[in-house]
C-alpha cells in the first residue's frame, strides 16, 4: 500500500484546496491529510485563519479524499510524521516549491501545480471587514506596528497625522503609509481606528477627540495621570459604543495566561513575593518611565490583588523627569517590589516566589515569550514558552479584531479596575517626587 501525506491550513475551503487533495490522492492508495492546528498558525504568525481547527477539519473529510486526517502542532512534526506514519509521498503545492526538499531523504516529494486563480487570502479580502487605522504621533518611529497589524485579517495603518510636519514627512518617507493629513479631524474622518502615540500630556485629549467621533482607539499606556479623567473615558467610549484598547501587548500572548493560570490557581502555592525590574533607554521616547511601570504594576496587581497594606515609593530624578523608583508594597502575607529606570539600568528580570514554587521570566520579561518555573526538591526546571516574531502587536490587533466580529467592546484581559488603579498609583509616584 503506497501511503501520502499532504498538509495545508484549509481555511475558507475552496476549489484549490479540493483540486490538490484529489491528484495527492491519486499518487498513492492511502491519503494522510494533516491540517494546522491553532497554535501553531498563532506561532508561525498566520493570524488570518478564519474557520475554526473542526471547520476546516470538516471540510477536508467532506471531499471523501482523506483516509486519516492529522492535527499538524509544531515546527518538525512533518518529520515525526512521515516516520510514524511510513509515508512513502509527500504531495503539496508548487507554492511550496524547494521549501520541502529536505524531506526527500525520508520519502518522495512531489510539488504539485496550484490550481490558479483562486485563495484564502483572495477569498479573505472580498469577503471582510477593512479596518483602516490612522496614527497620531509626535515622533518617527512606529516601532514594528505597521508591519505586525498588516498580519491580521483586514488591518491596514493607512493614516498618518502629526502637528509636526517635519516629523510627518519622515515617518511617510521610512514607511510608506499611504495618506498624510492636514488636521487630526480630517485624519479621524477617513480612519475606523486611531492609535495615540503621543507624549502623556496630549493622549488625553486625542483620545477624546477620536472617541466623540465615534472611532475605536488604540492608545499607549498610561492615557493620563488622573483616574478621573480616565473614568470619562472609558464612559465615553461606551456612550459611542467603541473599542477603547490600551497598548498593552503582554495581555494578548499566551504565556501570560499561563503565568497568570500558575499563580492564581496557586500551582506554586501561596505568593510570597513579587519582584521585578524594568528598565529601558530609548532617548526618542519622553515619559517612558510610566509605561515601564504600567508593565509592570499590571502584572502586580493581577497576581497580589489590590488590597495592600501599605505603598513606600522612592524616586530619583534627573530634573524634572523621573530616572528611577523602586516601588515597595506590603500585603497581608506576601511583598512586591518593582524597580523601574529609565535612563538607570537594571537588571530586567521577574520572579513570583510562591510557597510551592517559584516562577522566573528573564531579560524583556514583558514580552512574555517564556518563563522557568522551579519547584522545591526538584533539580527540574520546567520551561513555558511560546514561539512568534516580532514584538506581539499582531496580537493585540487579533484580539480587536475578535472583539468587532462579536461585537463587544469590553474586554476580560485587563479591566478598567486595573487601569484605574494603576493611574492611582502613578498619580501617587508623582506626588511623592514633587
Ligand atoms: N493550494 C493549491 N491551489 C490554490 C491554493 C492552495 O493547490 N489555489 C494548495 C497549497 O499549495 C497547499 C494546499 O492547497 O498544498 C493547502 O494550502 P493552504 O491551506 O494555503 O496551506 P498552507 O498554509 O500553505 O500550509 O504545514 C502547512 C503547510 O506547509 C501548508
Amino acid at each position: 500500500m503506497k501511503k501520502i501525506i499532504t498538509y495545508g491550513t484549509f481555511d475558507l475551503f475552496h476549489k484549490g484546496h479540493y483540486n490538490i487533495l484529489k491528484r495527492a490522492k491519486e499518487h498513492g492508495d492511502y491519503l494522510i491529510v494533516g491540517v494546522t492546528g491553532e497554535n501553531y498558525d498563532i506561532g508561525r504568525g498566520k493570524l488570518n485563519v478564519y474557520d475554526s481547527l473542526a471547520t476546516r477539519i470538516e471540510n477536508v473529510q467532506k471531499t471523501g479524499f482523506a483516509d486519516e486526517i492529522i492535527v499538524e502542532e509544531y515546527l518538525g512534526q512533518k518529520i515525526s510524521d512521515i516516520i510514524k506514519y511510513d509515508i512513502d509521498t509527500f504531495v503539496i503545492g508548487d507554492d511550496w516549491k524547494g521549501k520541502f526538499d529536505h524531506l526527500s531523504r525520508y520519502c518522495d516529494m512531489v510539488y504539485l501545480e496550484r490550481t490558479k486563480g483562486i485563495s484564502s487570502t483572495k477569498i479573505r479580502n472580498e469577503t471582510f471587514n477593512q479596518y483602516d487605522i490612522g496614527i497620531i504621533f509626535d515622533y518617527p518611529y512606529d516601532n514594528d506596528l505597521i508591519k505586525e497589524a498588516k498580519m491580521v485579517n483586514g488591518f491596514e495603518v493607512k493614516n498618518i497625522f502629526c502637528e509636526d510636519e517635519k516629523i510627518l514627512d519622515a515617518f511617510k518617507v521610512k514607511y510608506d503609509v499611504e495618506n498624510t493629513f492636514d488636521t487630526y479631524d480630517s485624519m479621524i474622518e477617513a480612519s475606523d481606528i486611531i492609535f495615540v502615540r503621543c507624549a502623556i500630556k496630549d493622549r488625553v485629549k486625542y483620545i477624546r477627540q477620536a472617541l466623540t467621533a465615534g472611532k475605536h482607539v488604540i492608545y499607549d499606556s498610561p492615557a493620563t495621570f488622573n483616574s478621573d479623567e480616565l473614568k470619562e473615558l472609558f464612559a465615553l467610549a461606551k456612550e459611542n459604543n467603541v473599542i477603547l484598547m490600551e497598548n498593552i501587548k503582554m495581555v494578548h500572548i499566551y504565556v501570560f495566561d499561563q503565568l497568570l493560570w500558575m499563580t492564581q490557581a496557586g500551582l506554586i502555592g501561596d505568593i510570597l513575593s513579587f519582584n521585578c525590574s524594568i528598565s529601558k533607554n530609548d532617548s526618542n521616547r519622553s515619559n517612558l518611565f510610566y509605561e515601564l511601570s504600567t508593565s509592570s504594576l499590571l502584572p502586580m496587581l493581577k497576581i497580589m490583588g489590590f488590597d495592600y497594606e501599605k505603598a513606600d515609593i522612592q524616586v530619583n530624578k534627573d530634573g524634572e523627569e523621573i530616572e528611577f523608583a523602586s516601588m515597595n508594597f506590603v500585603y497581608a502575607k506576601g511583598r512586591a517590589i518593582i524597580n523601574v529606570g529609565d535612563k538607570i539600568r537594571v537588571d530586567n528580570q521577574l520572579e513570583i516566589i510562591g510557597t510551592k514554587g517559584t516562577i522566573r521570566m528573564k531579560a524583556d520579561w514583558w514580552r512574555c515569550k517564556s518563563f522557568e518555573l522551579h519547584t522545591p526538591g526538584s533539580n527540574d526546571v520546567q520551561l513555558f514558552n511560546t514561539n512568534f516574531e516580532g514584538n506581539g502587536f499582531k496580537y493585540l490587533i487579533k484580539a480587536m479584531s475578535t472583539m468587532l466580529d462579536n461585537k463587544r467592546i469590553t474586554k476580560k484581559s485587563i479591566t478598567e479596575e486595573e487601569l484605574i488603579k494603576i493611574t492611582e498609583i502613578l498619580e501617587h509616584v508623582n506626588e511623592t517626587s514633587m
